[in-house]
């Protein structure tokens, strides 16, 4: 999608006339009224003021690339953002990507999935503009050992992101879920693809559930699944959360690669909603119980069993 070229001129402080508009743009009057419709198309409220001329009243409730270059500071993460009203799975058109050697820091995010997937081929819903749907491109210089933690980075960078903008204390749930008041408002799926060798690729999935009530959500979920704004009690905004997040994963990954994993492990287990309580956790066949003492500089989640035994997994659901 390019760019509106209308955008540049038209603010929402001051009246701009059509004749100004057309001077500016070098086209007819007729093209600047055919530039407004489109606009309009797009969610935005041009304001018509006869003698007077055009203002931009209202911006949408939009991720449009624009709208988030024209915010954003950072220098990798979202340089690249493509965008999607409507897609199957964000993850999947990144993995597409990946063959074609895409920019480290490409974010694909969407309106809305009509396939989004969570680990283990289970699905996700993702209501169409009321979330943050989104997958980031990242291309670590990691050994391959290392890269499930960077899944526990994006939880951590997540998390920060949504205090900064709604002031609500997620916890980590570990590995990959963000909890507000014991309700799942994030999940995240990492999946690799490219050679796997140090230089593959890293996609890092990530669904936050932003402005959904309830009966957004399908019936089995509404125990289990949780909004921000139902948690907040008002309505958040996308695009400031959508910054917020790029930015912290931005300084996450940063930090990861000047420092390591120390510090970021140290968020995961400040923020953990897993460490302290008797979990049961599913790998595969195998099915664990036992206390959640820490987790690891190798980021293995630690459990002492009934048995006494401690022991670390590094992958996994907890239940
Ligand atoms: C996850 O999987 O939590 C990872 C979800 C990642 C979604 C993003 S959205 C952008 C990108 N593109 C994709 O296609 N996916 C990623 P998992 O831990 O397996 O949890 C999946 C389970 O969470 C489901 O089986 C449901 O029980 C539940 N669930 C589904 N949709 C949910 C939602 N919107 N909010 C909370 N829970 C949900």
């Amino acid at each position: 999608m390019e760019t509106p070229r209308l955008l540049e001129y038209l603010s929402a402080d001051t009246y701009l006339s059509g004749e100004a508009v057309a001077t500016r743009l070098g086209v007819s009057r007729a093209a600047v009224w055919k530039e407004i419709e489109s606009l309009r198309h797009l969610g935005y409220d041009v304001e018509a003021v006869p003698h007077k001329g055009y203002r931009l009243a209202i911006r949408p409730d939009r991720l449009y690339p624009w709208e988030i270059a024209g915010h954003l500071k950072t220098s990798l993460i979202g340089q690249t953002v493509m965008y999607y009203p409507l897609i199957e799975s964000t993850n999947d058109l990144a993995k597409m990507l990946v063959p074609g050697q895409p920019e480290e820091g490409t974010v694909i995010v969407a309106e809305s999935q009509t396939a989004g997937r969570g680990r283990l081929g289970r699905s996700w819903s993702s209501a169409d503009g009321q979330g943050i749907w989104m997958s980031l491109i990242l291309r670590p210089r990691l050994p391959l050992a290392e890269l499930p933690k960077l899944t526990m980075m994006a939880a951590v960078a997540v998390r920060a992101a949504i205090a900064d903008t709604t002031d609500l204390p997620a916890l980590i749930k570990w590995p990959n879920d963000l909890l507000v008041n014991g309700k799942k408002v994030c999940g995240i799926l990492a999946e690799l693809s490219g050679e796997a060798d140090s230089m593959a690729y890293l996609i890092l999935g990530i669904g936050i559930n932003v402005n959904q009530e309830r009966e957004d959500f399908p019936e089995e979920l509404r125990e289990s699944a949780g909004s921000l704004r139902m948690e907040r009690g008002s309505g958040i905004d996308r695009m400031a959360l959508m910054i917020s997040v790029l930015q912290r994963l931005e300084e996450a990954y940063n930090r990861v690669g000047s420092e390591g994993f120390a510090g970021m492990l140290e968020d995961c287990r400040r923020f953990s909603a897993t460490i302290g309580s008797t979990v049961t956790v599913r790998n595969g066949k195998q099915t664990l119980t036992g206390l959640a003492e820490t987790i690891g500089e190798d980021g293995g989640l630690q459990l002492t069993l009934d048995s006494g035994e401690t022991v670390s997994v590094y992958a996994g659901e907890t239940v």
